[in-house]
């Protein structure tokens, strides 16, 4: 058996049981795809994701790829390759492309579970292979010879990069100092070097094209002073396909790190050889707008990169909480004859598998909840609530999908006691692997930053007093036929605490515009408020999971149903309840942190 232990009926629950995504197959967008395509692509993926994809985890981790300075080029271990190539073959790196550019226009909700039991498996192959993806963004945003570009990038199955961060520009991507000069022929020469940029180089694609953010002579400063650049590494006759020179382009250095380690992190090098020739994307000057067209997707997926994880992690931990026997039921802890018994039947253990099952399949529900509102828009662009939803939801599916899924593998490896720390076992290279989650992408503090200031503020509280309002109708409802009152009632509360906690925060917001240093207790608290609406949502969504299954369970006693109501009703009662507090710390909030000197901390 495999590393990669999936969830397909638990993501087939969310899809078809819950989010009724069978409605929209066969209308519209998806006129010729219906329920039994859906679930033959998931079984399919499924079938390679617990095979061929997760058989070179383990390799990538203990033989990274192997930089060479001399040639800047770099060598991915075979298995890996292998693996790779499997993705392709099964032209599974098109599956998020429109049926116009030769993909099979499935629904986003659709599109993300498959992308969980790929990123589950080797989350590095998903990266390698987004170049499909990028080329489809590139074709959206670019000239008649770059929507050329993309096609062939999309048939040749070329290598993409986003290249944003640089050695004094991290989350600050406005600070950033790549320059790009105009050439009289229309191109542009880049200049500077980048750091940390994922994919840049390897030897699975034949083409790598970057899009890169740089400031064209004389643009203002910040984010908005940045243009967007497509910058391949051959450039490429667009009459025939054909390759064409070695552009300017060059990895100087591959990091060598915690874990993730078969996915290359590289600084990249403009311009110190030869020229490095990039072409601004739609001859437009919106570089960031354009970069968060394919970061708002980026966030997405390491949101369910960590998730995905997680659950793989859980289900390794259950797997051997049943087969580990360890100690005497606690009933019987004073009689030293007493029969031993699998730690699965330990009180503490059944907690924290608990908690893991939770999160894991709460946080799943996030992000096919997330997806539906993006099947929603490609579904009619001009929805405007959708977009509002899904722009207020992303951040949660990064942040929060990214700080509890670390929080609890921790939990997971804990479940296997010393074995957990051995490499015999896959969780402590899931954790390695997991740690980059809360960082890449904008860390949890800009996560929190964006949900409040952006996802909040700017949006008047519109999208997520939709989100509230929904919840607080579900907890007054009668949803679960008497079984979840006690639960409604516990989720009723803690709504009532999350919205306190950011009307609160709101307030003080409009106290800084008299005083500045008001925003400081906002600031104090955003991280806060992130997590808080997240375990919100992940209670409301378990409850609307055991609301379903409750009504299924009528039909008999089928234990993936019993495991939903037991487990919203766990997270219902034990960590609803700790928002309460989390209000009366922000309650608190003051200025003493801000006003310590540095050498005080
Ligand atoms: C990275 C990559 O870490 C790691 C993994 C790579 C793996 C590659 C594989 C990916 C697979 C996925 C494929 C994707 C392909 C696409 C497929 C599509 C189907 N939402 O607040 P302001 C914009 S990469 C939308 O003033 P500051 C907006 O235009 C490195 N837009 O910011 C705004 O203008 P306006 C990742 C947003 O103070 C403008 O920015 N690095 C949003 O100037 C300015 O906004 C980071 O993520 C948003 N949420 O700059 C950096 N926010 O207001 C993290 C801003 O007029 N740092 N815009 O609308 C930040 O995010 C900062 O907050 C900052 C601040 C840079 C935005
Ligand atoms: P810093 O910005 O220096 O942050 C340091 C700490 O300060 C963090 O805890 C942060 O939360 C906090 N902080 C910073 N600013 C604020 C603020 N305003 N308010 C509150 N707290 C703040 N980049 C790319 O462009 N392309 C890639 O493909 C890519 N891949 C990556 C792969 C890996 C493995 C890694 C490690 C990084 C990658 N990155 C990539 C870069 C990544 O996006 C950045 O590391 C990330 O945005 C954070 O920037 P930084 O590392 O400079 O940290």
């Amino acid at each position: 058996m495999g590393h990669y232990k999936s969830n397909l009926r638990d993501l087939e629950f969310n899809l078809f049981e819950v989010f009724g995504r069978n409605e929209i197959l066969g209308t519209g967008p998806y006129a010729d795809m219906d329920e039994d395509v859906a679930r033959s692509i998931l079984d399919e993926v499924n079938r390679l994701a617990t095979g061929v994809l997760a058989d070179s985890f383990e390799e990538g981790d203990r033989n990274p790829p192997v930089f060479d300075p001399e040639t800047r080029t770099v060598t991915v271990p075979a298995g890996f390759k292998k693996s790779y190539q499997a993705l392709l073959d099964g032209g599974w790196a098109n599956l998020d492309l429109p049926e116009d550019l030769g993909g099979p226009g499935i629904p986003r909700s659709l599109a993300w579970a498959t992308a969980e039991m790929i990123l589950g498996a080797n989350p590095a192959l998903y990266m390698y292979a987004a170049g499909p993806n990028f080329a489809y963004t590139l074709w959206k945003l670019g000239t008649p010879d770059q929507k050329r570009f993309a096609q062939l990038a999309i048939e040749r199955n070329w290598g993409a990069t986003m290249v944003l961060t640089e050695p004094d520009a991290g989350s600050d991507v406005g600070a950033g100092r790549a320059r790009a000069v105009r050439q009289p022929d229309g191109s542009w020469h880049i200049e500077g070097v980048k750091r940390f940029i994922t994919s840049a180089e390897h030897d699975m694609t034949e083409n790598i094209f970057h899009l890169v953010l740089a400031r064209p002579e004389g643009h203002g400063p910040g984010t908005k002073g940045l243009s967007m650049f497509l910058v391949p590494k051959y450039h490429v006759n667009l009459a025939n396909g054909e390759l064409g020179e070695r552009n300017g382009v060059y990895v100087t250095n591959v990091e060598k790190k915690m874990g993730l380690k078969v996915s290359t992190t590289c600084e990249l090098t403009f311009g110190d050889r030869h020229p490095a020739i990039g072409w601004l994307v739609g001859e437009v000057h919106e570089g960031i707008k354009q970069m968060f067209m394919v970061i708002e997707h980026a966030r997405m997926m390491v949101g369910t990169k960590a998730i995905a994880t997680l659950s793989t992690g859980y289900l390794n931990a259950l797997e051997y909480a049943k087969s580990r026997a360890q100690g005497a039921d606690l009933t019987r802890m004073a009689d030293k004859s007493a029969p031993r018994v699998t730690i699965a039947h330990h009180p503490d253990v059944r907690r924290e598998l608990m908690l893991q099952k939770a999160y894991a399949e709460g946080m799943r529900a996030l992000v096919l909840y997330t997806a539906t509102f993006q099947d929603a828009i490609q579904m009619d662009p001009d929805d405007r609530h959708a977009h509002a939803m899904n722009d207020l939801l992303l951040p949660l599916v990064k942040g929060v999908g990214s700080e509890r899924s670390y929080e609890l593998l921790a939990r997971s490896l804990q479940t296997l006691g010393g074995s957990g720390y051995l490499q015999d076992y896959p969780i402590e290279q899931y954790i390695r692997d997991a740690k980059i989650d809360s960082l890449y992408e904008g860390t949890t503090a800009i996560q929190g930053l964006d949900l409040f200031f952006r996802k909040i503020l700017r949006n008047q509280g519109a999208a997520v007093g939709a989100l509230l309002a929904e919840i607080d109708a579900f907890a007054g409802s009668e949803a679960g036929n008497g079984r979840l009152k006690e639960e409604r009632a516990l989720l009723a509360e803690a709504a009532a605490d999350v919205k306190a906690m950011g009307d609160t925060m709101a307030g003080w917001a409009l106290g800084s515009l008299e005083q500045p240093q008001e925003v400081y207790k906002v600031g104090l608290n955003t991280t806060r408020l992130l997590l808080a609406l997240g375990d919100l949502v992940i209670g409301w969504l378990l409850l609307r999971q055991a609301e379903v299954a409750l009504a299924r369970l009528a039909d008999g006693e089928d234990p993936f149903y019993q495991g939903k109501v037991a487990a919203a009703s766990f997270f219902a009662k034990t960590v609803l309840p700790r928002l309460a507090a989390e209000r009366r710390v922000l309650d608190g909030t003051g200025q003493e942190l801000m006003e310590l000197p540095e050498a005080a901390f």
